[in-house]
């Protein structure tokens, strides 16, 4: 029979890095408990996940990165006009701020750009290089998850303020998160300000089952590295080789959904919780929302924002959109 014997009941949080691994631990126990068991995509990105990320971004199938980018370099002038001259430009989820920088490049004396990332780390370095870049840009990093509500530094609060979302990642979150998240913008660049975000479109069901199911199976080592993380991190014993990585399209829903499934009846422990899998159940973690326009429009409304102009490449698979609070 199948035991867990560890001795790893999570200690009291004393810094920083031990409080992040109880509530990590925290939620995989709840989210595993549940009747169909889930993991946060937020999890995805350990070092490795994102390392695998980058490459996701490099492949043929995976349109969503170059195109977005090919947007931003096409009509980066008439965006920045959108914006206006003197903005504070405050980036979600920066990474390394590659498209930013086709922005910055024409905006109209920028203020500040304020780049926000949960890594420290990358942050940092990111901000390093674009202060070589831009000796008259203030660069003031913000280290926070923009999921959750967080503070602009008080000089910024009364100015404003265009929040810049690219890469889709509106479409990871639920409905009810997007519109939270938008409702929360709105609150933070004020009513002078605006938000420019980038999203993924409704297409082709083959097209994005590609994208999310790559041949060379980088999207599926992704996906599990999940495993490989709550195994190191959290004293667990997936055994990852008996998992496999599902991606489905759910026309209904227009996203695609992306689960772990058991390839036979298992036991796993975490830490000293067992949990059981019967053959073929799947543990659900990641949506990715595929939006048509009017759809994304009518979120927006729901949360006070209305389009101002909106940008596509020539298949129409990715769009940028301007909108400002009303
Ligand atoms: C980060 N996010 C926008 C990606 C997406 O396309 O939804 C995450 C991803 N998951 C699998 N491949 C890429």
């Amino acid at each position: 029979m199948h035991t867990c014997s560890s001795s790893a009941a999570p200690s009291l949080a004393t810094d920083e890095s031990t409080a992040n691994a109880s509530v990590f631990l925290q939620d995989v126990l709840t989210g595993l408990s549940k009747t169909r068991k889930e993991l946060h995509c937020k999890y995805f990105y350990d070092e490795r996940g994102s390392r695998l990320f980058d490459q996701i971004c490099e492949l043929d199938e995976y349109y969503p990165t170059r195109t977005e980018l090919g947007i931003m370099a096409e009509h980066a002038g008439a965006i920045a006009e959108r914006i206006g001259s003197e903005a504070v430009l405050v980036e979600y989820g920066s990474g390394s701020s590659t498209k930013t920088r086709l922005l910055l490049d024409h905006l109209d004396s920028a203020h500040a750009y304020l780049p926000v990332d949960i890594s420290g780390d990358h942050l940092q370095q990111t901000a390093q290089l674009l202060r070589a870049d831009y000796d008259d840009l203030e660069i003031q990093p913000i280290v926070a998850d923009f999921t959750t509500p967080f503070e602009l530094p008080d000089a910024y609060v009364s100015l404003p303020t265009t929040i810049y979302f690219p890469g889709s990642t509106i479409g990871n979150l639920k409905s009810d998160e997007a519109i939270g998240l938008l409702v929360s913008i709105v609150d933070q660049c004020g009513p002078d300000g605006g938000l420019l975000i980038g999203f993924d479109l409704a297409k082709d069901a083959a097209v994005l089952q590609a994208a999310y199911d790559d041949a060379a199976g980088v999207t599926a080592e992704f996906n599990l590295n999940l495993l490989h993380r709550i195994n190191r991190e959290l004293d667990a014993d997936f055994d990852v080789q008996r998992f496999a990585h599902v991606a489905t399209y759910n026309q209904d829903e227009s996203r695609i959904e992306i689960f772990i499934e058991s390839l036979d009846e298992q036991e796993v422990c975490v830490g000293r919780q067992q949990f059981h899998f019967e053959q073929g159940e799947r543990i659900f973690t990641e949506y990715s929302h595929k939006y048509r326009v009017d759809q994304f429009v009518s979120m927006a409304d729901q949360a006070g924002l209305k389009m101002d102009a909106l940008w596509t490449d020539s298949n129409e698979y990715f769009a940028v959109m301007h909108l400002f609070p009303v």
